[in-house]
């Protein structure tokens, strides 16, 4: 397991030569299992370290109890942006890390790493909640001391690689088989009780919308955009009108894949959007939570009165910010190309189409009925 972790933050990690770290936690959306990887990381190193649980305003006491229990170490509560605990937490660091310390501030995106060290050493950092405002590891002299600002995903740049699975280790495709497969069904196993309430919710103002004659729109980027176009059919399927509304633009669909073509254009939102009124109901799908079309589409649609679900990794985003209902994977730890991610989501997709389709007790006759061709005579070729 350590060699893993080494390996995993070794480019960027390694490089920063750190003597201590500080690994931040939002208590919000804690995501343990990618705590855990940075956890090991600095315990392999032997570094002398303490955990933050940030953002305490935005929890209470009991869920702090089960971030501690849960990974297995205490944690200091602060928030930063409320300035609660905030001297205390200055202290302590002070305390634990001797002069000359270099110290490096990990954890996953939205956890505060940078502003932990706005808050030390009174710079103006760029601070929000687009995940990943943070692309490169930044050094900042703080008093005798050292802090290093981090990435808040887990990249190994010197993998041959850069894809979900970690195949250290695994020398035959057998092997890697075995383990992509496990890795995709591990993903949905672990998203059960994360995305069950919004899932339930989600459920429920469906069910009432379309009992009005409600229309489903779905949106989402790249992968999520697949996702997005899959829950429609399968909303098809079952006998209710969706429409899939992404930016798979025809032959430019591996580039919006790979490259996020056209993520930042607005008028994308405004088309989503402009599908909906307050009777409706938008689906958004984004594994970051940040994706930007996406994001606004929910706002369009909000503020039009109409019922917005989001199906993503990381709630505390503009995605969580801006729908109703969130419904919340669990699929990580894994590299930037996301497949147990898309995989969860699809899962999630399904689950939430059938269990609509029972809710409306949808019977074999009915469900074939909507599978079978439907044929209309037409022209025949040539005659104009
Ligand atoms: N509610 C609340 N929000 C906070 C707190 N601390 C930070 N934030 C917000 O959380 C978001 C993320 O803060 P950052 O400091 O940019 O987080 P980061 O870990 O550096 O994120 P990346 O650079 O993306 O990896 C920002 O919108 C902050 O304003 C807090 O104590 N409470
Ligand atoms: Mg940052």
């Amino acid at each position: 397991m350590n060699s893993r972790v080494t390996k995993k933050m070794l480019t960027p990690f390694e490089a920063s030569r750190p003597t201590g770290a500080v690994l931040m936690i939002n208590l919000f959306d804690p995501q343990i299992a990618t705590a855990r990887l940075f956890l090991e990381a600095i315990t392999s190193h032997q570094l002398p370290y303490v955990v933050i649980g940030n953002k305490m305003d935005l929890v209470d006491e009991s869920e702090i109890a089960r971030v501690e229990a849960e990974l297995g170490v205490a944690l200091k509560p602060v928030s930063l942006a409320g300035n609660d605990q905030t001297e205390e937490l200055t202290q302590l660091i002070e305390t634990l890390f001797p002069p000359n310390t270099r110290i490096v501030v990990l954890g996953v995106f939205n956890t505060g790493k940078t502003s932990l060290i706005a808050h030390l050493t009174g710079q103006p950092l760029k601070i929000s909640n687009m995940p990943g405002t943070t692309l490169s590891f930044e050094e900042y002299r703080w008093d005798e001391r050292v802090l290093i600002d981090s990435v808040g995903q887990l990249i190994d740049v010197s993998r041959p690689l850069m894809v979900g699975y970690d195949f250290s280790g695994l020398d035959t495709p057998d092997a890697m088989f075995d383990h992509a497969m496990r890795q995709e069904a591990e993903a949905i196993l672990s998203s059960i009780d994360s995305a069950r309430p919004g899932l339930i919710k989600a459920v429920a103002a469906i069910d009432e919308r379309l009992k009005q004659g409600a229309k489903i729109v779905t949106t989402g980027a790249g992968a999520s955009g697949l996702v997005a176009e899959e829950i429609a059919g399968q909303f098809f399927e079952t006998g209710m009108m969706c429409l899939p509304v992404t930016n798979a633009f025809s032959q430019g669909l591996p580039i919006s894949f790979a490259k996020g073509i056209a993520e930042e254009e607005g008028g994308l939102a405004r088309l989503v959007a402009a599908h909906l009124t307050e009777k409706d109901v938008l689906i958004a799908v984004s594994a970051s939570g940040g994706t930007g079309f996406v994001y606004e589409a929910l706002r369009l649609a909000r503020e039009k009165g109409a019922a917005t679900v989001a199906i993503t990794e990381n709630r505390d985003t503009p995605m969580g910010v801006n729908a109703d209902i969130v419904i919340r994977s669990n699929a990580k730890p894994e590299g930037p190309s996301s497949t147990r991610i898309q995989t969860t989501h699809l899962a999630i997709g399904h689950a939430l189409v059938c269990i609509l389709a029972a809710m409306r007790e949808l019977g074999g006759e009915e469900a074939i009925g909507y599978m079978m061709p439907e044929h209309i005579a037409t022209k025949k070729m040539g005659i104009k």
